[in-house]
């Protein structure tokens, strides 16, 4: 090579890492950090005063139902009721400047005593909300950003056994009830609030499918009396109620002085047409009008997607013009929980994805990407990015990123000192922060946080404990926890590309 060759050689290369670098940072104030959910990581079901949540019930109905994988609850799951220092401490030596958590309704409001007269409400437990006080306290000790979830699955049993839960509208005015109590005990120092978590489960997977609590669905003989082909959308269609008007209350009377943000997560993954005919098309837009638009679309638009109205016709709700003008903008940001992406050909029956057929398996019989040990996630970063696109060009709005992650197949049935070696989460996680990258520096999408999902392995709903997504690897018999590898890539990636 002459001299001017690698002269010009090092000029170009140096203009390549130049604009690397600059194309790789992210925005400044940017949330980086890890997520958990009460249900998933407290256990102590009856300290302080709690009373069970519907997800106690469902774990311990007859094992006969199988409800659970491996017959599990989260009576113990990660004793995090008692180790909340130490999974602070975690996501602070992990780099993280924020952490997502999920407040447990049953431990704010006292349900313990009778059904409150006509316009009474429960009494608040002040046991609960000094918990979760001492958790933020300690967080912001820390410097650590506390982004909270104000629901995540775990409704009260009290609600169900006395109207029927998400199926019943008077569950507005609790759930508002219990927001405002929320928003007064933390809100001089909590700034990010999440109303509710995944819709689309509570409802589909709640009361169409009955794999999750309250478990109801005609379909598969859980519950007789559960009837799928209607409560998914009625459920469905109270818990956006619910965000709306715990919104428009904080927005009326806390948002003026506290200045924090409010929102809701919607999960959501990327579909991709099978090939290009135009059915296979549709069904791609018709799933992500299902799986997003039901509650997107009511939320930033004021409207149901008229793909999903086509479908149900009268067994979609309709909102009152006074309820529409509450739900339209009810979300300062796109809250997005994501994980992988799917194929879709036209032609299905079931009506929470739109009836499409979907698959992992390319039209060339290649995979889209690793498979994680749960049959429902591959690795697929290009997809993530492709949401991210569809997201900002569809409802423009700052985008949250409230949770992403792996469940690697190498963490089951090993030793820590091996397990924590999660070669194909890191690899997943190197992916997708990637592409997240990209979604920020070269398409320009305005996005302010990202939570790794999970700060630790924790009782992952129906499939228990064998799934494990965390980058803490939990030992269950002794509690100890062990950082897997995942953990450091994150914390240097943050350490490399925050501002
Ligand atoms: C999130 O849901 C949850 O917010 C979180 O609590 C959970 O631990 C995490 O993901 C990991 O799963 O019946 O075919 O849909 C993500 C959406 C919904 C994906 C339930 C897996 C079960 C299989 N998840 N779904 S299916």
């Amino acid at each position: 090579m002459s001299q001017e060759t690698r002269l010009i050689l090092d000029l170009v290369l140096a203009t390549l890492t130049m604009t690397s670098t600059e194309n790789s940072k992210l925005p400044k104030d940017f949330l980086f950090g890890y997520a958990t959910a009460a249900y998933q990581i407290e256990g102590s079901p009856s300290a302080g005063g709690r009373t069970p949540s519907i997800w106690d019930t469902f774990t311990h109905q007859a094992p006969s139902k199988k409800n659970i994988a491996d017959g599990s609850s989260g009576d113990v799951a990660t004793d995090s009721y008692n180790r909340w220092k130490e999974d602070i401490a975690l996501v602070n030596s992990y780099g993280g400047n924020a952490y997502r958590f999920s407040l447990s309704w049953s431990r704010i409001i006292d349900f313990n005593g009778p059904t409150p007269k006509e316009g009474e409400r429960d009494p608040v437990n002040q046991e609960g909300i000094k918990f979760y006080r001492g958790i933020i306290e300690e967080l912001l000790k820390f410097g650590i950003t506390p982004a909270i979830t104000l629901f995540h699955w775990d409704l009260p049993q009290a609600l169900q056994d006395r109207y029927g839960g998400w199926l019943n509208k008077r569950i507005v005015d609790d759930y508002v009830h219990y927001a405002r109590v929320c928003f007064e005990a933390f809100g001089d120092v909590v700034k990010h609030w999440i109303t509710q978590n995944e819709p689309w489960c509570i409802s589909a997977l709640g009361y169409g499918h009955g794999v999750f609590a309250p478990g109801r669905s005609s379909n598969r003989d859980r519950s007789a009396e559960g009837d799928s082909s209607t409560e998914p959308w009625i459920a469905g269609h109270h818990v956006i109620l619910t965000h709306a008007y715990a919104v428009k209350l904080y927005r009326d009377k806390f948002q003026p002085t506290q200045g924090g943000v409010i929102g809701i997560t919607l999960d959501s993954l990327w579909y991709i047409p099978y090939d290009d005919s135009p059915e296979n098309v549709d069904a791609a837009q018709r799933a992500l009008d299902t799986r997003l638009g039901w509650f997107a679309d009511p939320i930033y638009k004021g409207h149901y997607p008229a793909s999903l109205k086509a479908m149900l016709g009268d067994r979609l709700p309709e909102f009152t013009p006074e309820e529409v003008a509450v739900i339209k903008g009810s979300s300062d940001f796109f809250g997005l929980n994501t994980y992988t992406s799917n194929i879709v050909k036209a032609g299905g029956t079931n009506e929470f994805n739109g009836q499409v057929t979907t698959t992992f398996t390319r039209s060339d019989g290649i995979q889209l990407g690793t498979q994680a040990i749960v049959p429902w996630l591959q690795t697929y970063a290009p997809g993530f990015r492709s949401l991210l696109n569809y997201l900002r060009k569809t409802y423009n709005k700052p985008i949250y990123i409230t949770e992403n992650g792996f469940a690697a197949k190498g963490d089951v049935d090993q030793a820590p000192e091996q397990a924590v070696h999660d070669i194909d989460r890191v690899e997943y996680f190197r992916e997708y922060t990637q592409a997240l990258l990209e979604a920020v520096n070269v398409d320009g999408i305005d996005i302010r946080a990202y939570f790794a999902w999970s700060l630790l392995d924790n009782f992952e709903w129906a499939d228990g404990y064998r799934t494990r997504f965390g980058v803490t690897y939990v030992d269950y018999e002794t509690q100890k926890r062990y950082p897997k590898d995942s953990s450091k890539f994150l914390k240097q990636w943050f350490d490399e590309h925050g501002q």
